[in-house]
């Protein structure tokens, strides 16, 4: 055991995809700058770098159009790196989107027979997620959407997206699988752009389910940012709804292409509230990392890279705790008045609030307007803890 509050244990719950320290550095204009990783180096990696789990994409592990004796291999050569190595596998999901198959979607391909491949598809690999032990199945839904108007119905598209997700949640309760789904929101890329683009988008859709309680999100830091809204507040709400059921952690810099830098680049304000609010608000689940080390990293760069996002939340973590106990930030907080938002508005019910002179009449609408809200001093605090001048 390590005293140092700043290494990764397997307590803290950090996961990563497969896919993100595998990931080739193949972007649009260029090749690959660096050769393929083998999913059982990845295990041994991560665990010696103190991580607690790994995620998949089925193609990730078993090569896409393998035989059934290459895919039993590949998944006894992951199970026994995992076993040996003590990592788990909270999640699991599907690509449904780099085959040229699904190059007009799956869930929601405007071809019914790629439809139905496409659930074919992702049962098969909810049936092995479930054998290496996920809880969450993610689905991000990367290629459903359109490039032009007339392309896509939409609402035609959202039945057959709600058609999908009630027939997966039909098949896990039928197998009686311990299993619910997080539906990942984009605003665009791959696709001009994609159905259900942010966190309000996949929220208000979960509510037209057929079994809306096993169905949640899985948030990512940049997604939301590509759309410039505030992730933070994104997630406040997810969690307001009881709806955070994963969360992929990584950086962006403001309103541009995805991407996917190491946890703590990009934004770190946003991510500074981030795990202030995460930290705080009790999330139990995993910090799951869905980056791509830059593609002018090597091998041991890309380990550098993991090793930072898991560094950069701990330090993060320790950052906001600072704020938290602070005595000062404590007086500023109550200066700026938190405390009483905690307070219902009207305890009194609508027949006292009406009762009210003081509510309306009475009530001093200058002296209200004249008060200072003293949320620079409050800011100013939290940005010296960041900075660590605190
Ligand atoms: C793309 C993504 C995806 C999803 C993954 C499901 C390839 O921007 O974020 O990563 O996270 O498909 O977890
Ligand atoms: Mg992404
Ligand atoms: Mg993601």
């Amino acid at each position: 055991m390590t005293s140092d509050p700043l290494a990764p244990t397997p307590a803290h719950r950090f996961t990563f995809g497969l896919w993100t320290v595998g990931w080739q550095g193949r972007d649009p204009f260029g090749d690959a700058t660096r050769p393929a990783l083998d999913p059982v180096e990845s295990v041994h990696r991560l665990a010696a770098l103190g991580a607690y789990g790994v995620t998949f994409h089925d193609d990730d592990l078993i090569p896409f159009a393998s035989g059934d004796a290459a895919r039993e291999q590949a998944v006894k050569r992951f199970r026994t790196a995992l076993d040996t190595a003590g990592l788990k596998v909270p999640m699991a999901t599907t690509n449904l989107f780099t085959h040229p198959v699904f190059k007009d979607g799956a869930f929601t391909a405007n071809d019914r027979g790629v439809r139905r491949y496409a659930l074919r598809k992702t049962i098969r690999n909810i049936d092995l997620a479930v054998e290496l032990g996920a809880s969450v199945y993610v689905a991000w839904g990367g290629r459903e959407g359109a490039e032009s108007g007339a392309a896509k119905d939409v609402r035609t598209a959202l039945d057959r997206l709600k058609e999908a997700f009630d027939l997966l949640g039909e098949y896990v309760e039928e197998q009686g699988y311990d299993l619910r789904f997080a539906i990942e929101p984009k605003p665009n890329e791959p696709r001009g752009d994609i159905l259900l683009p942010t966190i309000g988008h996949a929220l208000a859709f979960i509510d037209a389910l057929e079994r809306p309680e096993r169905v949640g999100l899985n948030p990512e830091v940049g997604h939301e940012q590509m759309a410039g809204l505030n992730f933070p507040h994104g997630i406040a709400q997810a969690l307001w709804h009881g709806k955070l059921f994963h969360i992929d952690l990584n950086g962006q810099s403001g309103i541009k292409y995805d991407q996917d830098l190491r946890f703590g680049a990009g934004d770190l304000r946003q991510a500074f509230w981030l795990v202030d609010l995460l930290e705080s608000a009790g999330y139990e689940g995993p910090r799951h990392f869905d980056f791509k080390p830059p593609r002018t990293e090597d091998g041991e760069g890309v380990w550098a890279s993991a090793a930072a996002c898991m560094r950069n939340y701990l330090l993060l973590a320790q950052r906001a705790r600072a704020f938290r106990s602070d005595p000062e930030v404590q007086a500023a907080l109550a200066a700026s008045r938190l405390p009483e938002l905690a307070l219902p508005t009207a305890e009194d019910g609508l027949a006292g609030l009406l009762a009210d002179r003081s509510a309306f009449e009475g009530f001093d609408v200058d002296a209200a307007a004249r008060r200072g809200m003293a949320f620079e001093q409050l800011d100013q605090l939290a940005l010296e803890h960041l900075l660590g001048a605190r």
